[in-house]
């Protein structure tokens, strides 16, 4: 059995509300569609995928059918849209009088009205917390190429060192690091590449700028690599040069109480754990820390789902008391101390949840 039929399978099995899903791409792509097909070539715009329990239909253009025909997506026959209207009543009397799944953390809402109004289904009902729930559980190719991802973006943390200068902008190591990313198999890179020196470390998602390297500055590094479109996302931080100083003491100290952080809440996976009590560890970890000089410092949750997107569901954050760890989810350990004007420090890895425990990906 194909890993891409069985997901759709297993859909259904958990999602009792609906006859069928309807995935519609945009201008943009749903990820969804990308879970459901595994298509390897072409945009499809607009395009229409139906899945139901034991069959899918995509409905494409001219432009991409034979790319689509070509491509063989398992258990999914490709329809082609025309003038003929063959392929609207088709999509007609698959959904009309029927319960249909969108997912409506993507389809804006003037394209249900159409799709309501042009095929008459029963009812549309939003689905895309059971999507988010499905994609939580990652396959095993799925945790393969984010573990391919992975190793590419900590190669890449490795190899860039060489060039921290003094003079180097960060906007110039930003993309020294997306060019050593792609000559080690990156597709591209999974987010806009983060690189922070100095006070600007403590800006969790600073963009990087014209600012200097200078000796002792904190560097902080968050990136991540595409594979078969799967991402991965790590973030590495250094100090510059000139040690032996207080300001440098300093930092260290706040590198030690993270890595700390990042290795107590590793340790403290468990299937059936809440992801909520994970975060937990790591933030009383930093808050009590040296006798709270870093309380309240920690100021994002510790990880998200990582997959098709780089946050690709809920993760180890206060908001997940309900969600318990499972094995087959891949979920950032990203712990950091953030102190305005002097700088920060996240150290991050890929983590999957295993029946043992966790391992870093
Ligand atoms: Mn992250």
């Amino acid at each position: 059995m194909n890993s891409i039929s069985n997901r759709y399978k297993r859909f259904f099995s958990n999602e009792k509300r609906i006859d069928a899903i309807i995935i519609m791409n945009t201008g943009s792509q749903d990820p969804n569609f990308y879970y459901f097909t595994g298509f390897r070539s072409s945009l499809f715009e607009n395009n229409i995928l139906l899945v139901k329990k034991n069959k899918a239909y995509l409905f494409t253009y001219a432009l991409e059918y034979q790319d689509a025909v070509r491509q063989k997506f398992p258990g999914i026959e490709v329809v082609k849209f025309g003038n003929d209207g063959e392929a609207r009543s088709l999509l007609s009397k698959e959904i009309k009088g029927k319960a249909v799944g969108i997912n409506g953390e993507f389809l804006p809402l003037n394209y249900c009205k159409r799709i309501s109004k042009t095929y008459k289904p029963k009812r549309i009902i939003d689905i895309s917390e059971s999507l988010t729930d499905a994609r939580m559980i990652k396959d095993k190719g799925e945790i393969e190429n984010i573990r391919k991802a992975a190793k590419v973006t900590k190669a890449a943390h490795r190899l860039i060192q060489k060039n921290f200068k003094a003079g180097i902008t960060e906007a110039e190591l930003a993309r020294k690091f997306d060019e050593i990313s792609r000559n080690l198999g990156s597709e591209g890179p999974s987010f806009d590449t983060i690189v922070c020196f100095g006070k600007n470390a403590a800006l969790p998602h600073h963009s990087p700028d014209n600012t200097k390297l200078k000796k002792g500055d904190i560097i902080l590094i968050d990136a991540g690599a595409k594979i078969n479109r799967y991402c991965s996302d790590v973030t590495r931080s250094f100090i510059f040069g000139k040690k032996n100083t207080e300001d440098y003491r300093k930092k260290k100290e706040m590198y030690d109480t993270v890595k700390e952080a990042h290795d107590l809440a590793l340790k403290a996976i468990k299937e059936g754990k809440s992801l909520s009590s994970i975060h937990m560890i790591a933030a009383n970890h930093i808050n009590k820390k040296h006798k709270g000089i870093y309380n309240g410092k920690f100021i994002h949750s510790l990880g998200h789902s990582l997959g098709i997107e780089v946050h690709d569901g809920p993760g180890f954050s206060p908001a997940y008391g309900n969600i318990k760890a499972k094995a087959g989810m891949v979920i950032t350990d990203e712990p950091g101390i953030y102190i305005k004007g002097f700088g920060g420090i996240r150290i991050e890895d890929d983590v999957l949840i295993t029946k043992k425990g966790a391992e870093i990906l």
